[in-house]
């Protein structure tokens, strides 16, 4: 558990975190300064905020193409990671990584993924790893509804159910699947799935970042103490679009009453107003002032050097075989 100040206030900072630096995202991704555009996840914070809230550093996650939010409240420098989505050299990794694959290895932070329900076995295999390193450290794999049918997700249920390993599965059920509604795509339940493999499972609000934190540590607490996977689904709502694609081709799936709807609860204000005016109001201008050097950071970094375009991609010492055209003249 972190012991950094006040837990209710800790919560709020960090949903206030990932809102601004979301919103000044979707401003860059406007400006032009982030190639590709971002998933937002504005209106689930309090899902990644209250489940990281029960984590200690030396935890691992693993998150998702809709990352930004799991990756900040697992400790990521926000600046450094506004410098990874606008592709600088600063980045968090070095430009490379972009949104999808922004990675921490030292904060525990062991990928967002582009692959829907990648994530699952990743965390699995870390879980397994401390349990053989005779640790009580755990992982949690973030991932959406759209994942809980994915071969891979349910070949690793039960591996974690049988190996008795602590990991926590964290499904955010927004209610889509790009524009597939749960009721389209799921045969049977969220938390069915789980049950089969005799793996105990909740339904939260995750709207109530309070709420999420007390399942989470529920679930912490019995993987650190050897009972176990876990599972929770997280409900909520996504206030903005699967991706900022969106907000120039304007598919109409979800109706603007439905969008008004689940925007008037936001887990800012369920939280928020928890908290007294004058503290809640320090934190947004902290954060404000934060997003503002995040921001300007960004934009003064150097992009990448392309004679550097292949760094990286071999572990010390393996080299590109012979042969194979770009990787032939450039190792060398
Ligand atoms: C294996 C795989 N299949 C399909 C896609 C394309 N895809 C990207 S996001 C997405 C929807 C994912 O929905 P969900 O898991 O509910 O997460 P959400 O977008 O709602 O956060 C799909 C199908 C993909 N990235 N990976």
């Amino acid at each position: 558990m972190r012991e950094r100040g006040d837990v209710d206030t800790e919560l709020y900072r960090t949903m206030r975190l990932i809102r601004r630096f979301e919103e000044r995202a979707i401003e860059l991704v406007h400006a032009g300064e982030i190639i590709g555009g971002i998933h937002p996840y504005i209106g689930q914070e309090a899902i990644a905020a209250g489940v990281c809230a029960a984590l200690r550093d030396d935890d691992v996650i693993t998150s998702t193409h809709r990352g930004h939010g799991h990756v900040l409240a697992k400790g990521a420098d926000p600046v450094r990671m506004l410098a990874e989505l606008t592709g600088r050299a600063t980045g968090l990794n070095g430009g490379r990584g972009g949104s999808m694959h922004a990675a921490d290895f030292g904060k525990g932070i062991y990928g967002a993924n582009g692959i829907v329900g990648a994530g699952g076995a990743i965390a699995t295999g870390a879980a397994w790893a401390a349990v053989k390193e005779g640790s009580d450290r755990v992982a949690v794999s973030f991932f959406g509804d759209g994942a809980v049918s994915q071969g891979v997700l349910l070949e690793t249920f039960n591996l974690a159910a049988l190996w008795r390993l602590p990991v926590l599965f964290v499904c955010e059920n927004n209610g889509y699947a790009t524009t597939l509604t749960v009721a389209q795509s799921v045969a049977g339940s969220i938390t069915g799935r789980a049950e089969a493999f005799g793996i105990p499972a909740v339904s939260v609000d995750g709207v109530d970042a309070a709420a999420v934190l007390a399942a989470a540590r529920d679930a912490v607490a019995r993987g650190r103490a050897g009972g176990g996977p876990s599972f929770i689904e997280a409900t909520a709502y996504r206030f903005d679009a699967h991706h900022t694609w969106e907000h120039k081709a304007r598919v109409r799936y979800r109706s603007d009453e439905e969008v008004a709807a689940g925007r008037s609860r936001d887990p800012l204000d369920v939280h928020g107003s928890r908290l007294d005016a004058d503290a809640r109001a320090g934190i947004d201008a902290d954060v404000e002032a934060l997003m503002a050097e995040a921001v300007a950071f960004a934009l003064d970094s150097p992009r990448p050097d392309p004679a550097g375009a292949l760094d990286h991609l071999y572990a010390t010492g393996l080299r590109g075989r012979d042969g194979i055209g770009l990787l032939d003249t450039a190792v060398r």
